[in-house]
């Protein structure tokens, strides 16, 4: 494949779900071959993440990225005019080099990942092949479909903090192909709104799409998610499951945990016994930063009492950071890490936390943000490094659905049986759960 190199790379400012900006980058191939992708953007952020560059000041709310749009056509662009788009790390590195910073914070992690992102795209225009495709050649994974983590209820940063905790979720390891998984969940989906309706709780949508949770105390979200699973003709905790993100970082430090909506602060003990209590009354299979990302402690606890029964998921925790990953396999803190590119700002260092994930037989879970944008980048991705599961918000809203439906067309691509039932949590927890049933 002769002339791969890159000729062309421009950036524009484009917008994102929420109504803030974003950067959108164009890679452009000697021989005319386009990659083009959007960086997302977060709002319950790690510490640690890779740091977005927003140009501050009173208009848009100080979250204009000219400077990251500049900063990708003067400073990125000449760094990697000439360079092989089928060698990924290698462009990777070369912006790496330009900003010693460890958060890129001198050229905005928003301008590194939409540029390393279009130079993947550039590579599977280049290939000719699906980019789930190129994916798996790059991390040299077995490509499978992903089981997916939907959210009902969303909550946290994302709803105006109306509950404290941020993701309500539903997973459907018992569903034997990808389209079950969103028939189902779209009937729980449809039954809790149903029943918010009824309560006249009903007040429209979160920043994922999930219901906006009028709720009076936490617990009363995963009461409802239960009997949304039960009103749609399931049992819960047989074909349909719950999965939580707690994202305790938004109202958690120095090991004090602060319930707003029920005025209540917990220490750490505390907070693991509530967490599990609900592990208990609840059938949660999946919870994610269920202890803030400066309590190790904590998290080491939690895992170590609920880590072989539950997937335990490092979000904020552990940033798409392999340091930090293997840093929580030597401490025994999580069983599993949602991999987010642009918390690590290039698809390279995404893919070597993934790589040290497996490594270490935890489970990776590719994620989208809370601001998305039409780019499907991420279920190629999913797919393609056979991550096992894709966590994208609900099953409303088109930066939603976007991801979901291209998984169902790579779905009739690589044929149903690349699904493969329960098999993502099988590490412990499915296979747990079917042998107690057995
Ligand atoms: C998370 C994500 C997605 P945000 O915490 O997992 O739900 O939220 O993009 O705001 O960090
Ligand atoms: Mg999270």
């Amino acid at each position: 494949m002769p002339n791969e190199l890159i000729s062309d790379v421009n950036a524009r400012r484009v917008w994102d779900s929420r109504g803030n900006p974003t950067v959108e980058v164009v890679v452009t191939t000697q021989s005319g071959r386009v990659g083009r992708a959007i960086a997302p953007a977060g709002a319950s952020r790690g510490a640690r993440e890779a740091i977005d560059m927003r140009d501050g000041g009173s208009a848009l709310n100080g979250m204009d990225v000219k400077r990251a749009v500049k900063n990708v056509e003067t400073r990125i662009a000449p760094a990697i005019i000439g360079k092989n788009v089928l060698n990924q790390a290698e462009v990777d590195q070369a912006i790496l080099d330009l900003d010693p910073s460890k958060l890129k914070s001198e050229l905005g992690g928003n301008a590194t990942v939409a540029t390393s992102l279009a130079v993947l795209h550039a590579a599977v225009a280049a290939k000719g092949v699906p980019l789930w495709r190129h994916c798996a050649d790059l991390s040299g994974n077995e490509p499978s479909l992903p089981l997916p983590e939907i959210q009902i209820f969303g909550g946290g940063a994302h709803a105006g903090r109306r509950v404290d905790i941020q993701d309500f979720m539903v997973m459907v390891p018992g569903a034997d192909t990808f389209d079950e998984v969103m028939e189902v969940t779209s009937e729980v989906y449809r039954a809790a709104g149903a029943i918010m309706k009824q309560k006249g709780r009903l007040a429209g949508v979160a920043d994922e799409g999930g219901w906006w949770p009028v709720f009076d105390h936490n617990e009363e979200a995963l009461e409802t998610l239960v009997r949304a699973i039960e009103l749609a003709g399931e049992k819960p905790g047989d074909r349909v499951v719950i999965s939580l993100d707690i994202a305790a970082s938004e109202f958690g430090s120095n090991g004090r945990y602060r319930l707003a909506l029920e005025d209540r602060e917990l220490g750490r003990d505390e907070m693991i016994a509530l967490l599990g209590r609900w592990l208990n009354d609840y059938p949660i299979l999946s919870i994610e930063d269920p202890l803030a990302e400066d309590d190790p402690e904590g998290m080491r606890a939690f895992t170590q009492e609920f880590g072989s029964r539950v997937q335990i998921i490092g979000d904020d925790y552990l940033v798409t950071n392999a340091a930090l990953l293997e840093e929580a396999v030597r401490d025994g803190a999580c069983n599993a890490v949602l991999i987010k590119v642009n918390q690590a700002g290039t698809v390279t260092e995404s893919m070597d936390c993934l790589a040290a994930a497996k490594a270490a037989g935890y489970g990776t879970i590719v994620s989208a943000r809370s601001g998305e944008t039409e780019d499907v980048s991420i279920s190629h991705m999913s797919v393609g490094f056979g991550a096992g599961q894709l966590k994208v918000g609900s099953i409303t809203r088109s930066e939603r659905t976007a991801k979901w439906n291209e998984c169902l067309r790579i779905a009739d691509e690589m044929g149903q049986g690349a699904f493969v039932k329960g098999a993502p949590l099988a590490s412990t927890v499915w296979a747990q759960k079917v042998g107690e049933e057995a």
